[in-house]
């Protein structure tokens, strides 16, 4: 279930998403719909999300690149140079560009679902960074992780920022980082970005911005779903939604529809009443003290973690 996407080209074989349609109608059908967030990851999703980075309110990406500034020599140092990075959900691969200097990878590994934005970037990189030998692998690490043999396995260094993590639910999570735990061998380790539980107007704000990019952000999932489906969803007829869920310690995002209607799909479809909504997003906000537990629970030990002067944001550096 690999998609390589080298670009250059070694590898390549066809996507096998065979299991996507499954995944997208059982959420469609539910009683309370829900569409995985991974599907906001299409060509222009990824934008989007690049430009929700950009944005005053959305404070995680310029919190963590603050404490990767600030405190990065040491990280470094504590993370240990020359590993293979594996960035995982890399993007536009821009966080691990900037720790390049600093941690001096042997081999540089891109994952990310959204593969055709993943190769332009990585592209860019190879130009930037000839020295460093680079891979991309377009796949959906959500349910296993499987690297190609061509991953080097000694002193692998995962790098799992932007608080990534937060779109699981605390069970998939720890799923997840037992999976990746398993991936580091006995010399490798965990690089991960987590954000941290806070006021609810800054969270608000930071999922429900002025200008509505979040909102085209959340809408282009329908669009996404359409061509995956081939359903014929109007984005006109759904506005976004967006709140704190602090009992669940989780910000939401919705897709809440304006007015009764009717959505069909190769083999199916249904109804939406007016205010009827489907869930895209959950993204979790962490305790310290709960992200440090969660990483020992997988079998993560040694953990070494910094933070900025607000205590808004975590990153945190655990060894296998
Ligand atoms: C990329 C999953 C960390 O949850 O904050 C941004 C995605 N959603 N605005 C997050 C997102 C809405 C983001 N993550």
């Amino acid at each position: 279930n690999l998609m390589l996407t080298t670009c250059t080209s070694e590898t390549r074989r066809p996507p096998d998403n065979a299991h996507v349609p499954a995944e997208l109608l059982a959420g469609l059908g539910a009683r309370d719909a829900w569409i995985s967030p991974k599907f906001l990851y299409d060509a222009l999703g990824s934008k989007l999300f690049e430009a929700i980075c950009e944005l005053p309110e959305y404070y995680p990406t310029r919190t963590e690149a603050s404490i990767f500034e600030r405190y990065g020599a040491e990280i470094a140092r504590v993370a240990g140079l020359g590993a293979t990075l594996v960035d995982l959900g890399a993007g536009n691969c821009a966080k691990a560009a900037k720790l390049f200097p600093l941690l001096q990878p042997a081999q540089y590994v891109a994952v990310d679902i959204s593969s055709e934005f993943l190769c332009e970037a990585l592209e860019n990189l190879r130009q930037r960074f000839a020295h460093i030998e680079m891979t991309g692998l377009g796949l959906d690490f959500s349910e296993r992780l499987e690297l190609p043999p061509s991953v080097r396995a000694q002193r692998r260094l995962f790098f799992f920022p932007g608080s990534s993590i937060g779109n699981f639910t605390p069970e998939q999570a720890r799923a997840f980082l037992l999976r990746v735990r398993g991936q580091c061998g006995d010399d490798g380790g965990l690089l991960i970005g987590i954000d941290l539980a806070k006021d609810r107007a800054t969270l608000q704000a930071a999922y429900d911005d002025a200008l509505g990019v979040t909102a085209a952000f959340n809408l282009n999932v329908l669009r996404h779903v359409n061509r995956l489906i081939g359903a014929d969803f109007d984005p006109r007829q759904w506005r976004h939604h967006s709140f704190y869920h602090e009992a669940q310690g989780r910000v939401e995002m919705h897709l809440e529809a304006r007015r009764l209607q009717t959505v069909r799909w190769q083999g199916g479809g249904r109804s939406f009443r007016a205010g009827e909504r489907i869930h895209t997003e959950s993204s979790y906000k962490y305790r310290q003290a709960d992200a440090v537990r969660l990483l020992e629970q997988a079998g993560f030990e040694a953990t070494r973690m910094w933070t900025d002067a607000r205590h808004w944001f975590t990153v945190i550096h655990a060894q296998a």
